[in-house]
């Protein structure tokens, strides 16, 4: 359907995901995405343009639907001539029809059943099953039993994301009945993605339990590293006594200072599976260790059982 090698997605992680990282996995014959989140609607034109210098194969964009510009991106990606396009944080309904009148595959990541039947109905192509493990914005449901309940529910082809970060999360996820699997933590450490030395750090020094949900009083419950930072955010939030508007605005702005400036005040936004990246190393061989690992647990596997 989109003309790739591998059944790889990478996370479009607001600030993270850009051209460079995205052409990376693009190459290495996964699926690169590009960010909606990025300093305003042209400096996302911008990394598409790029994108487009440094890879001749399928490359997409991921679209934040609650950012303030979702509207404008939504209108100038069919300018460029985008034709895949993922969406996170919301219902891509109303820019459906308009897509798919310019050819675009049309991808949601959604949370739940409901919302994947919603998709479905509105002309989605596939979808991206995203778990709670997964890093920034997180619904309620696991990987483990949201994959195979939307993979029943629907008829289109279901990517499953949340948790996965090696070869035995990619097989677990096909085996759940995943066409593909989306991973943006262990992308993280890509040589090619741009995040500061500082945050790179901060994941291959992660543990199993370095992660925390906080913004749930918000509305809108994000997964983060444990920092002193992240701990304030998540005590202002137990006290009743601080206003939800003040919380917010400790917040705001944090994910781009951590992914910038490697500030000591920002949002680290990881998955669960963080504990697990241990190396940089190139694009290239995080999709060959996804691919070849899955291929080797899934042959092992069946040894085992027959
Ligand atoms: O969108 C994500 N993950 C994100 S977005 C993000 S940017 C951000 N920056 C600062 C603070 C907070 C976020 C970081 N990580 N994942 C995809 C995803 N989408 N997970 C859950 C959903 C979702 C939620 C509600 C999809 C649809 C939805 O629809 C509700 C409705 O009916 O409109």
């Amino acid at each position: 359907m989109l003309g790739i090698q591998y059944p790889v997605f990478q996370g479009g992680m607001a600030w993270v995901a850009d051209a460079s990282l995205a052409a990376a996995v693009s190459n290495a014959g996964g699926l690169g995405l590009i960010s909606s989140i990025n300093a305003g609607t042209e400096a996302v034109r911008n990394e598409i343009r790029k994108c487009r210098e440094l890879t001749d194969k399928p490359f997409g964009v991921n679209i934040m639907l609650q950012a303030p510009n979702a509207e404008e991106i939504a209108y100038m990606v069919v300018e460029e001539g985008v034709k895949i396009l993922t969406t996170g944080a919301g219902s891509p309904a109303k820019y459906m029809p308009m897509w798919k009148a310019a050819g675009i595959k049309v991808i949601p990541v959604i949370a739940s059943v409901a919302l994947a039947l919603k998709m479905q109905a509105a002309g989605a192509d596939a979808v991206v099953a995203e778990g709670a493990e997964s890093g920034g914005h997180v619904g309620e449901l696991h990987t483990m039993p949201l994959v195979p309940q939307v993979v029943d529910a629907l008829d289109i082809p279901v990517v499953a994301a949340g948790g996965i970060c090696d070869g035995r999360g990619a097989a677990a996820a096909f085996m759940l009945g995943a066409e593909a699997v989306q991973v943006g933590t262990r992308f993280l450490s890509a040589e090619e993605c741009n995040v500061h030395a500082i945050y790179k750090e901060k994941i291959l020094k992660a543990s199993d339990i370095s992660t925390i949900v906080t913004g749930k009083s918000l509305g809108h419950p994000v997964r983060s590293l444990k920092t002193p930072f992240s701990k304030t955010f998540a005590r202002m939030e137990s006290d009743p006594s601080v206003k939800p508007e003040d919380i917010m605005a400790f917040g705001s702005g944090a994910l781009r200072k951590a992914v910038q400036e490697g500030d000591v005040n920002g949002t680290y936004m990881a998955g669960e599976c963080a504990g697990m990246v241990t190396r940089i190393e190139p694009a290239k061989a995080i999709v060959e260790d996804l691919i070849l690992g899955a291929e080797r647990v899934i042959a092992e596997v069946y040894a085992m059982i027959s």
